[in-house]
């Protein structure tokens, strides 16, 4: 422990505390560009600095721990004249077109300008007239906004271990690019979006498809059905002022329906039809010598990664579609069947805390009904912007239930948002068709928290099954090194692309951590709590579907529009 000051201030903190950190516990935000509480500090940009006294040099409050007796100044006049001009160097750069950018009022630079009352800059102002790079269909990259913070690059390489942009060259030349400057879709990029979700500025964002939504809701020959998946409901609340974690489910289902859906359903339906062909194909393996460990599918980021990094282990990958995918085969067969609606006029649409799950609708092998089974994917940071363009008022909606079958769900389902969910979800089930009894306890608290790499053996009545959880790329990395060098003997392993699973999805709202995620993650097992069937073998829905359709998990109807192989 250290006794420092702060702006006069007196603070004990350890010796190991950033000076960042430690002006927090005085109370004093120093205001911070490239640093993000998640991700090694970089201190490029430095616009926190901050003075010593009896020190000439400014020290940066993100690169540096304190040591005892040290005073800092974070608010002299020589401090805020240096970040101003640090802000206005970096200001000169960027393209002020704030008025028509993803990120205005959202924007950590814009709210960095505001804060300096910078409203006549000293630099003239010269952007680098760079391209907006956006044929890959999900991500757009417009580099001329780019403050080469590095955070994305951060997050590239380091959480997500895929190295698909880095930095370039020095000086002025400095740059953030992709190998050979090509277009992402060209490199090894999985389309997680963390890039995206570190962005402090309008420099990533997602392909916006809203226009899509809205014209299919106003043509008046289409029946237009949306499906959330579970993580977007304890998110979306922060786009209107609610603390992460809130559980906004009953305002979203009533403001999609003001949005003019014609029925608005739930992915949790099809994720607890992901739980029957998943667990069996699981009981099928273990049964029958399969390949195992049988590793989860539903993560398309995740797919993507095992396709580009990990192909020899591609026959570990479930067959089983993710519950976006399903949803999609099953609305344009079965719910087309049932409401007697011309699945060629049908249009569904899915809302995903994801911007993978663009690319995943997309691929050509991934399509069972005979139409494109998910026509639009928007992201939850969509989805707020078309309820805002709407004047909803999303504070003040009722609470408004899913429409049924295919918005009847479980909390089984709900808990598929966040890492370990998918996992728990199987064994609430496999649990109960192995051993023939009654699971009274659903909770499986070993496979739950933020943890990277989790492992459990859980007692099936005597019978030991080894299961693994990672989330994160680089986690999952270190789990199929194993696999591959024939070092573990897990029958099933779950892996999420993103940290936390999809609760820290690329599609988020912004201002995603550790902290956030934590909350977030909270709102999921309330939810789960809060419903009351949890296992997915127990939605009357999902036993409808497969009596009056399917016949039986992993069934012939199933494998054609349930399942599918994915190609390295
Ligand atoms: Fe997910 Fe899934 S949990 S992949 O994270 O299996 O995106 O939320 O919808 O499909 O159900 C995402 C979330 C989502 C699928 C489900
Ligand atoms: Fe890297 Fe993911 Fe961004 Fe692609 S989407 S550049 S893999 S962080």
């Amino acid at each position: 422990i250290v006794n420092i000051t702060i702006d006069g201030i007196p603070v004990s903190c350890p010796e190991t505390t950033l000076i960042l950190d430690a002006a927090k516990m005085a109370g004093i935000d120093i205001p911070v560009l490239c640093y993000h509480p998640d991700l090694k500090v970089r201190a490029t940009c430095r616009v926190c600095i901050v003075e010593v006294k009896g020190q000439k040099k400014f020290k940066t409050a993100c690169g540096n721990e304190v040591w005892d007796g040290a005073e800092f100044i974070t608010n002299s006049p020589a401090v805020r004249q240096a970040r101003k001009d640090i802000l206005e160097l970096i200001l000169a750069e960027h393209p002020q077109d704030c008025l028509k950018c993803v990120r205005n009022t959202n924007c950590e630079l814009q709210k960095l300008a505001r804060d300096f009352g910078i409203s006549k800059p000293q630099f003239a102002n010269k952007p680098n007239p760079i391209p907006i790079e956006d044929s890959n269909g999900v991500i757009v990259r417009d580099m001329a906004k780019c403050v080469k913070c590095g955070r994305c690059v951060e997050v590239c390489q380091e959480v997500q271990t895929v190295g698909a942009i880095n930095t370039a060259h020095r000086s002025v030349e400095y740059e953030i690019t992709t190998a050979f400057d090509r277009s992402l879709q060209d490199t090894v990029c999985v389309y997680c979006g963390q890039c995206i979700a570190v962005c402090p500025v309008g420099a990533l964002y997602e392909k916006d498809e809203t226009e899509k939504v809205w014209q299919a809701i106003a043509d008046a020959d289409k029946h237009v059905v949306v499906q959330v998946a579970p993580a977007v409901r304890v998110a979306l609340g922060e786009e209107f002022g609610m603390a992460p974690g809130s559980i906004a489910t009953g305002k979203m289902v009533a403001a999609l329906r003001r949005l003019g859906f014609d029925k608005v359903f739930d992915t949790d339906f099809a994720a607890d039809v992901t739980i029957m062909e998943e667990g069996n194909e699981l009981l099928e393996r273990m049964s029958h010598g399969g390949v195992l460990p049988l590793i989860t599918s539903c993560s398309p980021g995740w797919i993507n990664f095992v396709e580009t990094f990990y192909p020899e282990l591609l026959p570990h990958v479930s067959s089983c579609k993710s519950p976006q995918q399903m949803f999609g085969a099953l609305a344009k067969t079965y719910y087309a069947q049932k409401a007697g609606i011309d699945a060629g006029k049908m249009t569904v649409v899915s809302i995903m805390p994801c911007t993978a799950k663009k690319y995943e609708s997309a691929r050509p092998e991934i399509n069972g009904s005979g139409y494109r089974d998910v026509d639009v994917v928007i992201t939850t940071r969509e989805l707020a912007r078309m309820i805002k363009q709407a004047g909803i008022d999303f504070n003040k909606l009722d609470d408004q239930e899913f429409d049924a079958p295919l918005g009847i769900s479980t909390g089984a389902a709900v808990i598929f948002g966040t890492s370990g969910g998918v996992m728990e979800a199987a064994l609430r089930t496999v649990y109960e068709v192995v051993t023939g009894k009654e699971l009274v306890d659903v909770d499986f608290e070993s496979v739950r928290g933020l943890t990277g790499i989790k492992e459990a053996e859980v007692d099936l009545d005597g019978k030991k099954v080894k299961v693994a959880i990672a989330n994160g790329l680089k986690n999952a990395r270190q789990i199929l090194d194993k696999i591959k060098a024939g070092e573990c003997d897990y029958q099933f392993v779950e892996i999420m692309c993103c940290p936390g699973g999809c609760i820290g999805g690329g599609g988020q709202p912004h201002g995603t951590t550790k902290a956030v995620r934590e909350e977030r993650m909270a709102g999921i097992y309330q939810a789960d709590r809060e419903l009351p069937i949890r296992q997915s073998h127990k939605n009357p829905a999902v036993t409808a579907l497969y009596e009056e359709f399917l016949g039986k998990p992993l069934s012939r109807k199933s494998h054609e529009l349930l399942h599918t192989h994915y190609h390295p």
